[in-house]
């Protein structure tokens, strides 16, 4: 660790700024965990208009899936490197999916919600996943299955997700209606707003 002009700095060029590594996974929620059965299960994207697409777990599991190792930070400071998950990419999910809207609200059964741009969502950037580590994703970590965004603090990825709503503009989801940066890049330290 040194110092550079009064920052913190480290030593790890895959660690931003103002972060350090765990080897555990914290379990940072804001409620209860919600139990969601694989039956009751469904996952939708919603357009202007009214127009919703529709997945059943079944339907979400018949779908290519990816695997992916990624690193994932907290806006807590916690980091944790080559993380792997399975899942489907949102470019999977959004390819029959017209809208004019730039940007996405993500739901969460339980409540929770947390906004995005949808260019960032797509072109192999966010994936709704379903695996953690080569085992179905721990209802702790937003089993059954949880959107991943790992280039955002992970407050972005909702466990639990429900959905998604396309939205005509950047309105703050939960944390960031409580002072949390409306974009969430780590690298620039988009910690509050
Ligand atoms: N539905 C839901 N998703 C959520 C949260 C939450 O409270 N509810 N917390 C967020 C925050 S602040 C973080 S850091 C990560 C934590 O994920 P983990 O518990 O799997 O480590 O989930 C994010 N997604
Ligand atoms: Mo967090």
């Amino acid at each position: 660790m040194a110092i550079f002009g009064g920052r913190r700095r480290n030593d790890n060029p895959n660690l931003p700024p103002g972060q350090h590594l765990t080897e555990s996974f914290p379990v940072l929620s804001a409620g209860p965990t919600p139990s969601i059965s694989a039956d009751d299960w469904e996952f939708s994207i919603r357009t202007e208009g009214g127009d919703i697409h529709r997945w059943s777990w079944q339907e979400l599991l018949a779908l290519p899936a990816e695997d992916v190792t990624v690193d994932i930070h907290c806006v807590t400071s916690w980091s944790k490197l080559g993380t792997g998950w399975r899942g489907v990419s949102l470019d999977t999910l959004f390819a029959d999916v017209d809208t004019g809207l730039d940007y996405v609200m993500a739901h969460s059964y339980g409540g929770y919600t947390t906004n995005l741009p949808l260019e960032e969502v797509l072109e192999g950037r966010a994936w709704i996943a379903y695996e953690y580590d080569g085992e179905p994703l721990d209802p702790e970590h937003g089993g059954p299955a949880r959107l991943l965004v790992p280039h955002l603090y992970f407050w972005k990825s909702a466990k639990w997700v429900r959905g998604l709503v396309m939205q005509d503009d950047d309105y703050p989801g939960f944390w960031e209606e409580n002072g949390y940066h409306l974009h969430g890049d780590p690298w620039r330290e988009e910690r509050y707003a």
